[in-house]
């Protein structure tokens, strides 16, 4: 599996926190932002009611949100093909970045039979064939159904790269 062919794969454009940082600025010139301060349950508040497509249109408010976010490496330093950390727990509706650090190629693909019933999942893996190849590269994902959900990394599940996020 050291052999995979980085030849043959597209190295997609990344998609990370940093970025939408960035393009989150583009909006402020039509964005009031409000002379107090977000709470950040007031945020978490808004975000369930009106959607993240009205959040994402406020500068302000963007920013508070990528502050709610968990980082977690795919990855270690030390070289070990592992999630760090690999058991963890985050709100309802937290933001999860799974983040490219060493090792890669890395995926995540949740356990059909480890997630709370009724979650799809294929709507929060990637697929098989998608991998993350790129240092730095992410991939984010919202949980809100409450419960204990397993996750793996495809070629290195067999390695003992498995990961498991309690959503409360
Ligand atoms: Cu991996």
């Amino acid at each position: 599996m050291a052999t995979v062919t980085s030849a043959a794969v597209t190295i997609p454009s990344f998609t990370g926190l940093k970025t939408n940082t960035l393009s989150s600025t583009k909006a402020s010139a039509t964005v009031k932002v409000p002379a107090t301060p977000v709470s950040r349950f007031g945020v978490r508040a808004s975000m369930k009611e009106v959607g993240v497509a009205v959040v994402a249109a406020a500068a302000s408010t963007m920013l508070a949100s990528n502050a709610m976010a968990i980082e977690i490496l795919l990855g270690g330093d030390d070289g070990s093909l592992a999630f760090v950390p690999s058991n963890f727990s985050v709100p309802s509706g937290e933001k999860i970045v799974f983040k490219n650090n060493a090792g890669f190629p890395h995926n995540v693909i949740f356990d059909e039979d480890e997630v709370p019933s009724g979650v799809d999942v294929s709507k929060i893996s990637m697929s098989d064939e998608d991998l993350l190849n790129a240092p730095g590269e992410t991939y984010a994902i919202t949980l809100t159904e409450k419960g204990d959900y397993t996750f793996y990394c495809s070629p290195h599940q067999g390695a003992g790269m498995v990961g498991k996020v309690t959503v409360n």
